[in-house]
């Protein structure tokens, strides 16, 4: 544990180095998730304008059985996620397939073994009969572990659209690793969201209660907090933008003023000018066509796929 500790550190203070170094300036979003990172994830989650998990919900709740169709085997199946969290919308769609009595076992991975302890525990609760088995670990090595010892259908889902964080390069990776564990009957169940009007996704990143701007700060309190730095979060401000040819909303922090920061566990001093950009996140929007190049890109077919009534979000079944 402490040595996985230590890798976790330095490879975040090695990335915050390379990015607050480069010009223009940039921090990988997937640092903003530290203990407060994941509260205020989920306090956007309950935005109004945050609609992607709403969508999301209602494409579960409306289609469950269609999608279970997909699902179901002959020998039943193993339902495999990645990044379960606490398995808020995953529960909709367990609870129907315990309900029907389908022949599966549940097995979230997750890098927390803490997160998942406590997803096992509120299952245990609320669907007895639910058969889980969590695994703790890297999302790809674990999958391959998987692949070798199961032979029963794997579905593995992915929910959320947190695929849009990455760039078309790393997502087509993302997908490749996934399609190296499948076997040719197992599914791919995966959340994207949708190209839309570009006000309605500035608004969903850009909340009227300033929640999203927080989230967004909260990746400076984590080097001011493990790098020792003397960032003042206040003297940055949020900003987002859409480019509806591209399809990707991209988030930065704009500085206020000019201004000095210095980080000692990277002997590192910072000079940012006045209106100088760190550029945090991409929350990528796509079209079938985009999703159809990826999967084809990474060795997979779109077999079907289930929306919202507003078409806002979009959930794709892939095979091999
Ligand atoms: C977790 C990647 C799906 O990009 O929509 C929400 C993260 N960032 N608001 C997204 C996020 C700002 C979210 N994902």
């Amino acid at each position: 544990m402490k040595n996985e500790q230590l890798t976790y550190t330095s490879e975040f203070a090695s990335e915050v180095q390379e990015g607050l170094t480069s010009f223009p300036k940039f921090l990988s979003s997937k640092f903003i998730y530290d203990e407060k990172g994941d509260v205020l994830f989920q306090k956007i989650m309950d935005l109004p304008e945050y609609y992607l998990t709403n969508c999301e919900y209602s494409i579960l709740e409306k289609h469950t059985d269609a999608i279970a169709d997909q699902f179901n085997s002959e020998n039943g199946f193993d339902l495999i996620e990645l990044g379960a969290g606490d398995g808020k919308k995953t529960k909709i769609l367990l609870r129907h397939l315990v309900a029907k009595k389908y022949d599966f076992n549940y097995l979230p991975i997750d890098i927390s073994g803490h997160i998942l302890e406590k997803l096992e525990a509120a299952l245990k609760e609320e669907m007895p009969d639910l058969k889980v088995n969590i695994q703790q670990g890297m999302y790809f090595k674990v999958l391959g572990k998987l692949a070798e010892y199961n032979t029963r259908k794997k579905i593995i889902i992915v929910l959320g659209s947190n695929i849009g964080n990455l760039n078309h390069e790393e997502a087509i990776d993302f997908l490749k690793n996934i399609q190296l564990a499948m076997s040719k009957d197992d599914m791919l169940f995966m959340g994207f969201d949708q190209k839309k009007d570009p006000q309605i996704i500035l608004d969903a990143y850009n909340d009227k209660t300033g929640v999203t701007a927080a989230f967004n700060k909260n990746i400076l309190h984590r080097i001011n907090q493990e790098l020792g730095a003397n960032f003042k979060p206040d003297n940055f401000k949020h900003w987002e933008t859409y480019n509806p040819e591209t399809g990707t909303a991209k988030s930065f922090l704009v500085s206020l003023e000019e201004q000095k920061v210095t980080i000692p566990e990277l002997k590192l001093e910072v000079n940012f000018k006045k209106w100088e950009s760190i550029h945090t996140e991409i929350s990528q929007k796509y079209d079938d066509e985009v999703v159809e190049w990826l999967a084809d890109k990474a060795g997979l077919k779109v077999k079907e796929f289930f929306s919202d009534d507003k078409k806002f979000y979009k959930n794709y079944v892939f095979q091999k």
